[in-house]
């Protein structure tokens, strides 16, 4: 088989590239590992931020989005036993969007589909070969090969892509955090209209909601936490504790459909290219979860890179392509640091050093961005997206 760009993994960002290229007129094909059912109820990231709301509408793939996702103009950062209100909206003109990964990926799927493009599933990819010549060849399935132009590494973190890049060229950045997020999905209504990051005492938790019968919660836990030792009651017991609030809050509880402990870590590979091979989102970098960037970032790499393509195919013109990886790494940046930052102010850490200096940081940092306007500002324009670039 034989197509212009080979896309490797179908979540959001090989599905966009693929639709995004297929409106420049440029032939694609999407190789998958898992099964269609298999993508599509993986429950992952929840948050949109303004750009990506934008880009999927301009994309034509935001009509479901705007019937069904959740507008939200502030979040609360909840600490000592008070919640203050960053409103995100009046600090920033712009709102984010609740609306899950999943459907994201459902929608992207239907519209490939239904214009005729070409997703393959339970095709998984083994290798790439010839990335240093103009002909690469992807290796997938039982021995079939996918010959194209240029391979779009779209397989995520645990992908083969980024390992077929040649020792010594990759400059890998990494932080391992000292704990991971148990995060479960509950059928019962959400507690609250906005998101709560609750910074407790016994530890980090998360209120967040996927539609108006369906709340998403999330615990600081150990890194290797063994889910087993979490029995739905104990789970709703600890973060009852942890959103708790002087004047009182009520959680609401229900059947509990889903839950899965994640560790954390950031990690960039630079350059996010080599050869005919370009990398985009989680297959070139991972932020931790807590200012809910990583699918965002994913899909802003693959506006760059569909925009590059789309300049190469036109006119040859490579000038983009060779800024591809600059130009991503840039944002890739400064949500790695935002996402360190959330991350940082957010958990408790194992060792809080002499006194508890650590944490008493944390406390004074929260204390400064939920009192000032500028601080308050800084912290609501990385999370509801800066400018596009
Ligand atoms: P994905 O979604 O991991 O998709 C990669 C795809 O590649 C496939 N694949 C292969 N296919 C063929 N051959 C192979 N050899 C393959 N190896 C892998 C995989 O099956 C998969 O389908 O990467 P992509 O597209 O780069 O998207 C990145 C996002 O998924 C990720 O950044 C977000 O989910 C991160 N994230 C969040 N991001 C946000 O922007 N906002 C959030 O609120 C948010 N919350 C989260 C998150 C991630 C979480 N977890 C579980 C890691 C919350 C959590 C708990
Ligand atoms: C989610 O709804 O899954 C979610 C929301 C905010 C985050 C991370 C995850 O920071």
């Amino acid at each position: 088989m034989r197509t212009q760009v080979g896309i490797v993994g179908a979540g959001p960002a090989g599905l966009l590239l693929s639709h995004l290229l297929a409106g420049h007129g440029i032939e694609s094909v999407v190789l998958e590992s898992r099964s269609r059912g298999y993508v599509e109820q993986r429950v992952r990231a929840g948050v949109l931020e303004h750009n990506t709301i934008e880009l999927l509408r301009e994309a034509g793939v935001g009509k479901r989005m705007d019937a069904e996702g959740m507008v939200h103009e502030g979040i609360e950062l909840r600490f000592g036993g008070q919640g203050h209100r960053i409103p995100m909206t009046e600090l920033t003109g712009r709102t984010i969007m609740v609306y899950g990964q999943q459907e994201i990926v459902k929608d992207l799927i239907r519209a490939r589909l239904d214009a005729g493009g070409q997703v393959l599933f339970d095709a998984e990819v083994t290798g790439v070969d010839g990335l240093d010549t103009d002909r690469p060849v992807i290796r997938y399935g039982d021995g079939r090969t996918l010959e194209c132009d240029v391979v779009a590494g779209c397989d995520g973190f645990w992908g083969v892509t980024r390992q077929a890049i040649p020792d010594g060229v990759l400059t890998v950045a990494e932080r391992v955090y000292p704990f991971g997020w148990l995060g479960i999905l509950a059928e019962v209504a959400p507690s609250t209209d906005e998101l709560i990051y609750a910074a407790h005492d016994r530890g980090f938790m998360l209120h967040s909601m996927r539609s108006p019968t369906l709340t998403r919660l999330y615990l600081q836990v150990a890194p290797d936490e063994d889910i087993g030792h979490w029995p739905d009651e104990r789970i709703w017991e600890e973060l009852d504790q942890r959103v708790a609030t002087d004047e009182g809050f009520d959680l609401a509880h229900g059947p509990i459909v889903e839950k899965a402990v994640t560790p954390m870590r950031s990690f960039v590979a630079e350059p996010m290219s080599y050869g005919r091979l370009y990398l985009a989102g989680d297959a070139a970098h991972i932020v931790p979860p807590t200012g809910a960037k990583g699918m965002n970032l994913a899909i802003n790499d693959v506006r760059v890179l569909t925009e590059a393509l789309a300049a190469w195919y036109g006119s040859g013109d490579r000038e983009l392509l060779e800024a591809y990886s600059g130009t991503c790494l840039r944002r890739v940046w400064r949500c790695t640091h935002f996402s360190w930052w959330m991350t940082a102010m957010l958990h408790r850490f194992p060792d809080e050093g002499e006194g508890g200096f650590d944490r008493r940081l944390q406390l004074a940092q929260l204390e400064y961005v939920t009192t000032s306007k500028a601080a308050a500002t800084s912290l609501a324009e990385n999370y509801v997206g800066l400018e596009r670039v």
